[in-house]
This record gives C-alpha cells, sequence and structure tokens, in this order.
C-alpha cells in the first residue's frame, strides 16, 4: 500500500485555505472517495507525489499534456519568452502565429479570438451566437459540460423539452429558462423542437463527441441533422470542442467527421499547459464581436505570450512528430491490452476509443446518452480506481470523466499498465 501522508497533510492545511482543498471541484475525488494527491512534478508519462510515489497518467491535465509532461519544445519556449517578458497587454507575434495555426488547422476557423479559459470561449461564442442572431434560446445536451457558464450549467429537466433548470446553486431562474436541454443522440425530439420553435433558437451548443460523461459517440447522421436543422432555421451551430479539439486530430472531430460548424471552442492542447481558450468560426459572425462588432468580449491575459508560445511549440511538436497516427497505435494497443484482460476475467464491459481518447464502462449496455451511462454504473469503478492507483497508474477519479493518452506513453508504459490493469481486475 502506498504512503500518502505528507499529501494528507498538505490536503488538510489546503481545507482551511481553499473551498474543498482544491481549485476545481473534480480534483478532490469525491466521486472515488478518499483525498487527492499531491503532484511534486510530472515528465513524460509519469506524474509524482510530494511522498514519492509515481504514476503513470492518463488524465494529462485533463488534456492539455498531450506530448506528456513537461516536453522539453514547451518548457524551452516559455522560457524563452518569459526572458522577453510574461506579459504586455499589448498585441505581440505570437498571438498571430497561433492564430494562422488555429486558422489553417480547424475547418470552421475563418477567424479566432483566444481567452484563457475553455469556459471564456463557450461563454463568448453563446454571447456571440446571441448578439448574431438577436435570438434568446441556447440548445445544450444532457450530459454535456461546457464550463462554469452560467447559462450553461443546466441539466435536463424533468420532461424531454423542457426550459432547463439550474444544477448549480446561484443561477437564476431566469438564466436557465433561456437553455432547453435536449437528449444527445434523440434525432427525433430536435427534429420536433425545431419545427415547432426553431425560430427562437440562437445557437446550439455540443460537445460533438461528448466527453464529460465518459466518451459518447454520435448515431450516424446525428451530427449532420444539427448542421442541417440550424442552417434551415438560422441558428448557429457551435462545436465545444475544447476537450477534442487538436486532440482526437489536427482539425478535430469536425475533420473526423466532415461535419461544419459555425463556431468552434477551443482549449487545453492550445495552451501547451498553460491558460488558453479559444473561440472561432466564420468571419461573418467573428466580426461581430468587439472593437468592431457590438458583441463585448475581453480578457487582460487573452493572448499572453508565454502561453501561446506553449501553445505554438506544441502544436508544432504535434505536427512534427506524425503524433495524430501516432497516438492511434498507442492508444489501439492500450485498448486492446484492457480490454483483452476484461474479456479473460469475464467482466462486461464497454470500451470507447478514438484516437488518445478513451473510456471504460462496466456492464455490456450500449452507450449513446447520458442516461445509459447512468445506468451503466456500478460500484465496480471506485475500486478499479483505488486498484490502479495503488498500483502506480492514474485513471481519472471519475466515471464520467475521458482518459487521455499521450506521446509520452510508449510501449514499456502501456505494458506496466496493462499489467496493473490485469492485477487491478482481479477482485472487482
Ligand atoms: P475550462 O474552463 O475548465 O478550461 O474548460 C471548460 C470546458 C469546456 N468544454 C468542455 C468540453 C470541457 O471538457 C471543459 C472542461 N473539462 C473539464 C474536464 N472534464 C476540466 C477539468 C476541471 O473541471 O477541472
Amino acid at each position: 500500500m502506498m504512503n500518502r501522508t505528507l499529501s494528507e497533510n498538505l490536503f488538510n492545511k489546503a481545507l482551511e485555505l481553499i473551498p474543498g482543498g482544491v481549485n476545481s471541484p473534480v480534483r478532490a475525488f469525491r466521486n472515488v472517495g478518499g483525498n487527492p494527491f499531491f503532484t511534486k512534478r510530472a515528465k513524460g508519462a509519469q506524474l509524482e507525489d510530494v511522498d514519492g510515489n509515481h504514476y503513470i497518467d492518463y488524465i494529462g491535465t485533463w488534456g492539455p499534456a498531450i506530448l506528456g509532461h513537461a516536453p522539453l519544445v514547451v518548457t524551452e519556449a516559455v522560457h524563452e519568452a518569459a526572458k522577453k517578458g510574461v506579459s504586455f497587454g499589448t498585441p505581440n507575434p505570437y498571438e498571430i502565429t497561433l492564430a494562422q495555426m488555429i486558422v489553417d488547422w480547424v475547418p470552421s476557423v475563418e477567424k479566432v479570438r483566444c481567452v484563457s479559459s475553455g469556459t471564456e470561449a463557450t461563454m463568448s461564442c453563446i454571447r456571440l451566437a446571441r448578439g448574431y442572431t438577436g435570438r434568446d434560446k441556447i440548445i445544450k445536451f444532457n450530459g454535456c459540460y461546457h464550463g462554469h457558464v452560467d447559462g450553461l450549467l443546466v441539466a435536463a429537466g424533468s420532461g424531454a423539452l423542457t426550459h432547463g433548470e439550474p444544477d448549480s446553486a446561484g443561477i437564476p431562474a431566469s438564466y436557465a429558462e433561456q437553455t432547453i436541454v435536449l437528449n444527445y443522440n434523440d434525432a427525433e425530439q430536435i427534429k420536433e423542437f425545431f419545427a415547432a420553435r426553431g425560430d427562437e433558437v440562437a445557437a446550439i451548443i455540443v460537445e460533438p463527441f461528448p466527453a464529460n460523461a465518459g466518451l459518447i459517440f454520435p448515431k450516424p447522421g446525428y451530427l449532420e441533422l444539427l448542421r442541417e436543422l440550424t442552417e434551415r432555421h438560422g441558428a448557429v451551430l457551435i462545436f465545444d470542442e475544447v476537450m477534442t479539439g487538436f486532440r482526437v486530430a489536427k482539425g478535430g472531430v469536425q475533420e473526423l467527421v466532415g461535419v461544419t460548424p459555425d463556431l468552434t471552442a477551443m482549449g487545453k492542447v492550445i495552451g501547451g499547459g498553460l491558460p488558453v481558450g479559444a473561440f472561432g468560426g466564420k468571419k461573418e459572425i467573428m466580426d461581430y464581436l468587439a472593437p468592431d462588432g457590438p458583441v463585448y468580449q475581453a480578457g487582460t491575459l487573452s493572448g499572453n505570450p508565454l502561453a501561446m508560445a506553449a501553445g505554438i511549440a506544441q502544436l508544432k511538436a504535434m505536427e512534427k512528430a506524425n503524433g495524430y497516427e501516432r497516438l492511434e497505435i498507442i492508444g489501439a494497443s492500450l485498448e486492446k491490452g484492457m480490454t483483452d484482460a476484461l474479456t479473460k476475467e469475464g467482466i462486461a464491459h464497454t470500451f470507447h476509443r478514438v484516437g488518445s481518447m478513451f473510456c471504460l464502462y462496466f456492464g455490456d449496455r450500449e452507450i449513446f446518452n447520458v442516461d445509459d451511462v447512468m445506468a451503466s454504473q456500478t460500484g465496480q469503478f471506485k475500486k478499479l480506481f483505488w486498484n490502479m492507483l495503488n498500483n502506480g497508474v492514474y485513471i481519472a477519479p471519475s466515471p464520467y470523466e475521458t482518459g487521455f493518452i499521450s506521446l509520452a506513453h510508449s510501449e514499456e508504459v502501456i505494458e506496466r499498465t496493462v499489467e496493473a490493469f490485469e492485477l487491478s481486475i482481479k477482485d472487482l
């Protein structure tokens, strides 16, 4: 059993100073019980905690660490940028370089603005869509998470076609009423909604591959339907690719499936681990943004030179390394190892993977939406989490999160992971 005494001591201190002891709730291990460890350093596929325990990391700081932790190309780029100053509050050349890469890589993006988080990116997309269409209603899908934006922290209401209800305190009902929550992958439901109220809809915002309820894939034709309905009714289609952008392909899900939204929210990988979000899309819509247009949006540290330098270095390294093809090979190897082990143990499972993103569901239910995910939940995940952690592998501390693989996950790392997994599922 690993000793995590120093982490426990730090967590007790953190609880006195920081709500829940964490700066972001998912880090508190509430879905798996127990207390989180504190990381002292990270390199490649490994984390080292303050007690000197080492873990193979399958979270990658929730997506950004696609090259692995502290890749030299990124740390050197940040170091070089920092020597010239850490923030200017004026335009800087890095902003143009990253903007050009995003425009070149992402099919929907003709113009892009950088911000400092994924939440800012989705929040800005929503405001921009409302300003551009002059409409108020936003459609989101049950189980999709778009950051802590007031109007998007809304769960599905009791009915199918209903006004949303806040799933956080502090959100006025008047905000939630502007958000319609539908069921992902339910084509009939959204067709009915648009037939009845399509001209009220400012935008649909969707994680094209929902990755905040595990990892869910669209039924054939579903994303194409969202594209067709929004086009027909003059609504904006927003893909929230904060997680999938630059992760599942250079151009994200929209490149993989050939469906081009009007706006895309981005983040994580494009910051190389530093705080970067971005949103972009059609020039015609983006030009509604201040200072040219009537939709205000701003940020002191937007386009920060260190963060831009980190993102540029990371994207260039992915391109140079043929990173997406390599991640597919690594991902397939991990999937085979895990699913072979589960089959050998006779444990019913569903394994969803796209490139270097994956999620293991227990049970044999097909997963098409968050209801399927909830129905597949068994006590097995919690036990798996702690078994894996004590066998030196850190998987997401929640069955509703996606796993991430990096280019630093070598064959040897994958082999060690599969060995740990085989041990960890013995007593599930
Ligand atoms: P941030 O504001 O946390 O940078 O991004 C919000 C966001 C927006 N859209 C999608 C699809 C996202 O997945 C996220 C944030 N993802 C979570 C992980 N599921 C971040 C981890 C956390 O909340 O600490």
